[in-house]
This record gives structure tokens, C-alpha cells and sequence, in this order.
């Protein structure tokens, strides 16, 4: 069917800036749900608010543009009512781990099966540049002028201590990975985390001497590795990229529907 099928171009052009991550985590998405031959019909996307959420306007499937940092509830929602569709919900590192984190950590806990997308660009874009937490010690920002002092956390050991069953990271670097990654987390059934690290060149990019968004992409090149890998056994600093888990527990919706079934029981 092609990917095209999948995009409302009577909102193109999009609104991000040039050499942004946001689109390359877009192209990545297309790829993995076409790879996988979801109709877009059984597709919903929910996202929050952020550059980043603003990919469920560019959408051709069932979308639901909501607020910062509730996208995960108002997902769970849907899924609760309509198991049968595949959830997508697609964040800013802001959106999902600063006023979302509490129901990031729950929604990883309740192991639902949606597929969530942090695309972390270290920053909060949409509102001109903030620091985040995953903006991490001794970077600058709007708001850090003179130097953050708050240290970042790590998405994926998180998502991991929280609970949630597949768990994956990649950058806009890597795209191949990213699409891989991505369709395997939409196969999963379970709460899927994908932490993609995507470049904002306009802020935290020239706030923090990171050159072109090319430049950026290079330092995920040369910064990141494969799990496990030689490089990293060398240099700790190196961040890991692959799937971190990947595992069978109870999945809610289905949880939920044996207890429906034992309270109706007899009537
Ligand atoms: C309840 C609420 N608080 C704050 C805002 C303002 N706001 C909009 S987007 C955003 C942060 C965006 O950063 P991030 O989630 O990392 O997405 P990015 O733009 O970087 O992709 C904030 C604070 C809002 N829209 N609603
Ligand atoms: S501000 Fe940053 S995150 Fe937002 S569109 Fe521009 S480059 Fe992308
Ligand atoms: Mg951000």
C-alpha cells in the first residue's frame, strides 16, 4: 500500500524545524507499521503536547491529540474500551518523563498493551528550550544559562525497573535499528517502551555547542553502541542501543476481561 497512505498531506508542510529528529522518527514509524501490515484503520494514536506529539497530526490513523503528559492515560483508556487496536503513543522526553513520569512508571507497572515512543531530544522544543530531565548535568539551556545542575536518568532503566516487557533504545542516526526496534515493540504484547534519541539543533543543539543536526547525528554515531558490545566493555560512557527486554507476563486488557467474566458468571 505504500507509506503515503498513512499521511494526511493537507497538513504538510509540518511545522518542524529543519534537520529536526522528530521526522526521521516519523519516516522510521511509517516503515514499521507498513513492515508489519497494520491497516490504518486499526491504529490509534494519542500523543500529548511538544514537537514530538504534534507527529499524530501528520496521521492518517485514528488520532487523539491531547494533553501534556497524559497521552499514556488517555491511551489506557482506549485500549481498555477497544482491545482489539493497536495503540501508539508518541512523547517528548518532557511530555513522558517530567509531567508524565507518573503515568510513564504505572503504565510500564500495568504491563498494557500500548507501544510507547520517547523521542528524546534532551529538551523541551515546543516552548523555546527549557531544560528537561533527561537534559542531564552540565548542559545548557533556556532556563540553565549557567549550567545545569540537575542530573538526567536513564529511560530505559527505568521503563525496565517499572515494569514494562519490551523495552528498546535507538537514535535517529540508526535508522534501520530504529524501524526494527519499533516494529518489534508494535508485535509485543505488553507495554512497549522505544526511547529514540532525535536531534533539536534549534535548541539544545545551538545551546549546547552541538553544531548541525548532522553533527548531532555523527555523536550518535560515535557516542552510542550495540548492547554488550567490545566498545562498551572499553569505554562505560558509550551509550547501548538494542532491546534491553523482552518478555511474556499478563497483559491487562486480557487480565481485565477474565475478571469481567468471573463477576458476570451465573447471571
Ligand atoms: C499542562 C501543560 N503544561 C505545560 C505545557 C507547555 N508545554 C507544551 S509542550 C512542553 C514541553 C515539550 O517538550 P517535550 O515533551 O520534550 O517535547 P519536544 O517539544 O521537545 O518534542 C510544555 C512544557 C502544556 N501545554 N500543558
Ligand atoms: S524546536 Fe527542536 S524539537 Fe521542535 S521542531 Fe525545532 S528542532 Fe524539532
Ligand atoms: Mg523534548
Amino acid at each position: 500500500m505504500g507509506t503515503r497512505e498513512y499521511i494526511r498531506e493537507r497538513f504538510f508542510p509540518h511545522l518542524w524545524c529543519p534537520g529536526c529528529g522528530h521526522g526521521i522518527v516519523l519516516n522510521g514509524l511509517l516503515h514499521a507499521v507498513e513492515n508489519i501490515g497494520l491497516k490504518k484503520n486499526d491504529i490509534v494514536m494519542v500523543s500529548g503536547i511538544g514537537c514530538s506529539a504534534r507527529i499524530s497530526g501528520y496521521l492518517d490513523f485514528h488520532t487523539l491529540h491531547t494533553i501534556h503528559g497524559r497521552a499514556l492515560a488517555f491511551a489506557t483508556g482506549v485500549k481498555m474500551s477497544r482491545p482489539e487496536l493497536t495503540l501508539l503513543v508518541p512523547m517528548g522526553d518532557g511530555d513522558a518523563l517530567s509531567i508524565g513520569g507518573n503515568h510513564f512508571i504505572h503504565a510500564c507497572r500495568r504491563n498494557i498493551d500500548i507501544t510507547a515512543i520517547v523521542m528524546n531530544n534532551r529538551v523541551y522544543g515546543m516552548t523555546g528550550g527549557q531544560y528537561s530531565p533527561l537534559s542531564g548535568y552540565g548542559t545548557y539551556a533556556t532556563t540553565a544559562p549557567y549550567m545545569n545542575i540537575d542530573p538526567d536518568f536513564d529511560v530505559v532503566a527505568v521503563a525496565k525497573a517499572a515494569g514494562a516487557t519490551f523495552v528498546a533504545r535507538s537514535t535517529t542516526y540508526h535508522i534501520k535499528q530504529l524501524t526494527d526496534v519499533l516494529e518489534a515493540a508494535i508485535l509485543h504484547k505488553g507495554f512497549s517502551v522505544v526511547e529514540i534519541m532525535s536531534q533539536c539543533p534549534t535548541y539544545f543543539g545551538r545551546k549546547n555547542k552541538g553544531g548541525s543536526a548532522s553533527d548531532m547525528m555523527e555523536v550518535f554515531r560515535t557516542r552510542t553502541t550495540p548492547i554488550a558490545s567490545k566498545e562498551k566493555a572499553e569505554d562505560p560512557s558509550l551509550i547501548e542501543r538494542g532491546v534491553f527486554e523482552d518478555r511474556e507476563a499478563p497483559e491487562y486488557c486480557e487480565e481485565y476481561h477474565h475478571i469481567i467474566e468471573r463477576a458476570t458468571k451465573g447471571r
